[in-house]
């Protein structure tokens, strides 16, 4: 039985606040944390996981969202196997900025497209006076990416708070990333 070791840097991208700390430690196995604490740059945590019979590491780095930090997350984009764009649907503007990261994501790869899922996070508060992006949007924005990128992007709602689709978000990119590293290498 031959077995291949693949190591994926995963990137989680999006603005402040949407999630991306809490997506990571929930799909870790902690219990989500309350405190709100602004990351210092990036860090990584390492997570194995079996696809197709196949052992894959992930490397989940997760950069600050913060503008002042963007030196730090040009470094750190390099080699990026495939990212979790991820925007919060309370915040429409975070959804208006998912361009904008992916922009950042290619310009720092020497301008190639990189495998993306597309996270609508805190999709608890669906269905509340708080929720700003609906489920149409976010899936529709998914399919001109898409279209765009000449591969399928998937589009996963999470909740770091509830722990819904989580772990589900990870398979998916993992997957797509598999998807795109075979097409292109049969091409
Ligand atoms: P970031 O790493 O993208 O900056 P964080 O974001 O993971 O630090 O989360 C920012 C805030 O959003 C935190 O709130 C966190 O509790 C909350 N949050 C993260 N995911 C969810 C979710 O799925 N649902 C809900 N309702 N809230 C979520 P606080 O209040 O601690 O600042
Ligand atoms: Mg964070």
């Amino acid at each position: 039985m031959s077995r291949r070791k693949k190591i994926f840097k995963i990137t989680l991208l999006g603005e402040g606040a949407v999630g991306k700390t809490a997506i990571k430690t929930r799909y870790l196995g902690d219990t989500f944390k309350k405190n709100y604490t602004i990351t210092i740059g990036a860090d990584f945590a390492v997570k194995r996981m079996q696809v197709n019979n196949e052992e894959v590491t992930l490397q989940i780095w997760d950069l600050a969202g913060q503008p002042r930090f963007s030196k730090v997350r040009e470094v750190y984009y390099n080699g990026t196997t495939g990212a979790l764009l991820i925007y919060d649907i309370s915040r429409r503007d975070t959804f208006e900025k998912v361009a904008q990261w992916i922009g950042e994501l290619i310009k720092n790869n020497s301008n190639r497209i990189v495998p993306v899922i597309l996270i609508a996070n805190k999709s608890d508060l669906r269905g509340t006076e708080q929720e700003k992006v609906t489920y149409e949007e976010g899936a529709g924005y998914a399919a001109e990416l898409a279209s765009w990128a000449g591969f399928d992007i998937p589009y996963v709602e999470t909740s770091a708070k509830s722990g819904d689709n989580v772990e589900d978000a990870f398979i998916r990119l993992v997957e797509n990333i598999e998807n795109v590293m075979s097409s292109r290498s049969s091409a």
